[in-house]
């Protein structure tokens, strides 16, 4: 089976809900079209997990091509003025590569050259038969357009790894293009949460996983992770809890919840969570969530704080007592 996703942007929760779901064999393959890190902080980990993968081929983004710039002394894209390079890191800044620069700056050098130099490999395209079909993958847009935008990019891979294409750009390739970079409801706005988009001979799989999680202004839809199969073009999404308002769940769903909640990196300084949990995004602080576990919970969140665990300790208890018991009564 072939897969392909793209613009994965350090979030961790939507790139294992993917993984769980496609359950990928060592003889199927996993296209990754870029933009795997910035906006969440993971994109290393991410990253370092990929390169590990040998099922595994991924693209170029303007994202990895942004951090090169601003921090790989052996990258060189000649079509850059002197100027680009000096504002390359105030650049990649403002498009949150400070939250990847944070984690690259914890690897040791050797771990780091190797994250540089696989982005330096990294392709700007892919083409793959299936069927009759030849689908181009791309980070951003086709080179063939490059000629008619050379006036205002510097190069070739700038070009493919940034350019936005508007729908009614005729695309002069033979061939159906797979893209990412630009979030779906740019095409195709009343679409919530955001679908893969299927165009005239190009298919958009950028379903704003970067996008933050219930962003405060509704002015945007929810964003997730997607993943196409190109065998019978079945498409996966990350799972996301969007409405928790308007969803009753049960004491036991809550309870396994509350376990997950445990496993979510806090701040010890801040206590602000540092990945997403369910419908909270990064950064929540852990009283809003005990709160929200608190007006659910039939018994409220003091039972699940203290009153479970000794419950779950006396059960443990109580059955290896039992057990034991079990064993006399077996006369073993
Ligand atoms: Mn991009």
């Amino acid at each position: 089976m072939i897969y392909v996703m793209s613009d994965i942007h350090g979030n961790m929760r939507r790139f294992r809900s993917i993984m769980e779901q496609i359950n990928l064999q060592p003889e199927d393959t996993l296209y990754v079209l870029g933009d795997v890190i910035d906006r969440f902080p993971y994109g290393i980990k991410i990253l370092q997990e990929l390169m590990a993968m040998p099922n595994v081929k991924m693209l170029l983004g303007n994202h990895e091509y942004m951090m090169l710039n601003a921090m790989d002394g052996h990258y060189v894209d000649i079509g850059l003025r002197i100027s680009d390079l000096r504002d390359a890191l105030p650049l990649w800044y403002d498009n949150d590569g400070w939250v990847t620069q944070q984690a690259l700056l914890k690897l040791d050098p050797k771990e780091r050259e190797a994250v540089f130099a696989y982005l330096r490999s990294l392709p700007l395209f892919y083409e793959v038969e299936m069927g009759d079909t030849v689908y181009r993958l791309i980070h951003a847009a086709p080179m063939e357009l490059f000629e008619a935008h050379r006036w205002n990019h510097r190069s070739r891979t700038m070009f493919t790894v940034w350019y936005r294409w508007p729908l009614n750009e005729a695309l002069k390739v033979d061939c159906t293009v797979i893209f990412g970079h630009t979030p779906t409801y740019y095409f195709a706005k009343a679409v919530d949460p955001m679908q893969i988009f299927h165009g005239e001979k190009r298919i958009g799989i950028d379903c704003g996983c970067g996008f933050p999680v219930n962003a405060p202004d509704y002015a945007i839809p929810h964003g997730r992770l997607a993943c196409l199969r190109l065998d019978d073009m079945k498409e996966f999404y990350s799972e996301e809890f969007l409405d928790p308002d308007d969803t009753e769940y049960t004491d036991e769903q809550l309870e396994a919840f509350w376990d997950q909640f445990a496993d979510i990196p806090m701040d010890p300084e801040t206590e602000r969570m540092e990945e997403d949990f369910l419908c909270f995004p990064m950064r929540t602080h852990r009283e809003k969530i005990w709160h929200w576990f608190d007006e659910r919970h039939s018994k409220g969140v003091y039972y699940l704080l203290y009153e479970r665990n000794l419950k779950q300790f006396s059960d443990n208890r109580t059955q290896v007592a039992s057990h034991e018991r079990g064993s006399e009564d077996d006369g073993t």
